[in-house]
């Protein structure tokens, strides 16, 4: 996911409606090759694969060439010195905001918690190595998902963490990611992907936005993140953003592995609202629904009247960015908001108490996309709208007549 959520700002700007034929550029010379929505398409098409149906025995045997001097290699993070490698090729050179002041940085153990997931295929963590150096240049990472969108659901994969080293950008390596990780995955007998980037592709499936939730105001001024609103004072800002000291919500508790079977039926129940969501198997859900110190947490409801019914879920996820030639301050650390259900109280509610912990936990931000029921506590939390938008893009899928939907139809939430 992959736009940086910068905020400057807080009191949230009203943005005209995104007119993409004036957006998109002229020409995607690789895009314009690939089974993806276009954006000179008109309203045609029925709702389905791009590409003519394929079996595995059609797909290319041998990797893509890669120019010389560069060579492919499976990155497996399960090897102390491999997962440090990726890193670090990340920290240094993933997504930055407009301004270049913050850039993502995901941890070592966020990569493994994030692409050791359940049913994942060493072979889609693709890299690309200088042959001369063994240097990690390139990156880019599938895992298995099962995605609904409208009333199908498919075996697909989320594409991530697309990354080419800064001195070797413009070289088109991108595509060359981009279509061998199309081969590993269709070797799988896989042919559909979900992916978000901050960069307008043709063609979104949904365009959402982040909104920023200061937990520590005086430092998101400091570094730049935020500014001080007109006629506040720094006091004034500290106490407006000041929250309780205590969660509110009876019955709420860190999730435990033994939740995973009821929480599988809860979520999946609740994300039958969206058009585009996730099916978690109660594998999944006890793999992504854990609490890992500065990876992921998550808080189930437990029912007061009735020991053991499990009633709400909020879970947030843990990724700060580096602040980029700060004086003081290196590290931004932004809480995510992930997966929520909310059937005993008020989604509000949930994320009130989420941000607690988050606070008690040092963050110094939560972030939350304005998808599924998002719009509901955003502006009573005091959430600011970014600058960050994110694309929901599908590969080798048409919408109806080539539509996009709402972020308030969206229920995936990609890391
Ligand atoms: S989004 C995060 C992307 N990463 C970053 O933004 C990190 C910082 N930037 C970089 O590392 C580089 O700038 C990257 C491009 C690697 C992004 N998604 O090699 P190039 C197109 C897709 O000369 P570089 C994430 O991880 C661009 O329009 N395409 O450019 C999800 C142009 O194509 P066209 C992108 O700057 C990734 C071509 O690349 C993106 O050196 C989902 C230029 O290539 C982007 N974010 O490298 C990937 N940015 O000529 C798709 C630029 O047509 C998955 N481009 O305009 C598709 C599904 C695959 C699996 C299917 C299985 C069935």
């Amino acid at each position: 996911m992959e736009e940086l959520p910068l905020s400057t700002t807080e009191s949230g700007k009203n943005r005209p409606h995104i007119d993409y034929k004036q957006r998109a550029k002229d020409k995607y010379a690789f895009w314009e090759t690939q089974p993806v929505a276009q954006f000179t398409e008109g309203g045609e098409g029925e709702e389905g694969p791009i590409d003519a149906p394929k079996t595995v025995g059609d797909v290319r045997a041998e990797p893509y060439n890669l120019p010389d001097s560069f060579e492919w290699c499976t990155c497996n993070l399960d090897e102390e010195a491999v997962a440090q490698e990726v890193y670090e090729l990340l920290s240094n050179n993933y997504v930055e905001d407009d301004d270049n002041m913050f850039r993502f940085k995901y941890s070592a153990s966020f990569l493994k918690w994030c692409l050791l997931c359940p049913g994942h295929q060493l072979e889609w963590l693709v890299g690309v190595r200088v042959k001369a150096s063994r240097r990690l240049v390139g990156f880019i990472s599938a895992i298995p998902a099962h995605v609904r969108v409208g009333e199908k659901t498919m075996a697909m994969v989320e594409i991530n963490f697309l990354c080419v080293h800064k001195k070797l950008r413009s070289k088109r390596l991108a595509p060359l990611l981009i279509k061998e990780i199309t081969r590993r995955v269709n070797k799988c007998n896989i042919w559909q992907a979900a992916y978000t980037a901050g960069v307008l592709l043709p063609k979104p499936v949904a365009t959402c936005r982040y909104y920023h939730r200061s937990l520590n105001p005086r430092k998101l001024i400091d570094v730049g993140f935020s500014r001080l609103a007109p006629r506040m004072t720094m006091a004034r800002t500290v106490k407006l953003y000041k929250l309780p000291d205590a969660t509110s919500t009876q019955g709420l508790r860190e999730c435990r592995p033994d939740d995973a079977p009821q929480l599988a039926e809860l979520l999946n129940a609740s994300l039958k609202r969206y058009k585009l969501a996730p099916l978690f198997s109660p594998e999944e859900v006890a793999h992504w629904f854990q609490n890992v110190d500065d990876v992921v947490n998550a808080f189930v409801v437990e029912s007061p009247d009735t020991p053991g019914r499990l009633t709400d879920l909020v879970s947030f996820y843990t990724l700060p960015s580096s602040i980029l030639g700060h004086p003081q301050h290196t590290e931004l650390k932004a809480a995510y908001l992930y997966y929520t259900v909310a059937t005993s109280v008020p989604l509000r509610q949930l994320v009130s108490d989420a941000m607690i912990l988050a606070a008690a936990r040092g963050y110094d931000v939560f972030n939350a996309l304005d998808l599924m029921h998002n719009e509901t506590f955003l502006r009573d939390l005091k959430f600011g709208q970014g600058d960050g938008q994110l694309h929901y893009y599908l590969y080798n899928w048409r919408l109806a007549g080539g539509c996009s939907m709402a972020p308030q139809d969206v229920g995936l939430v990609l890391m």
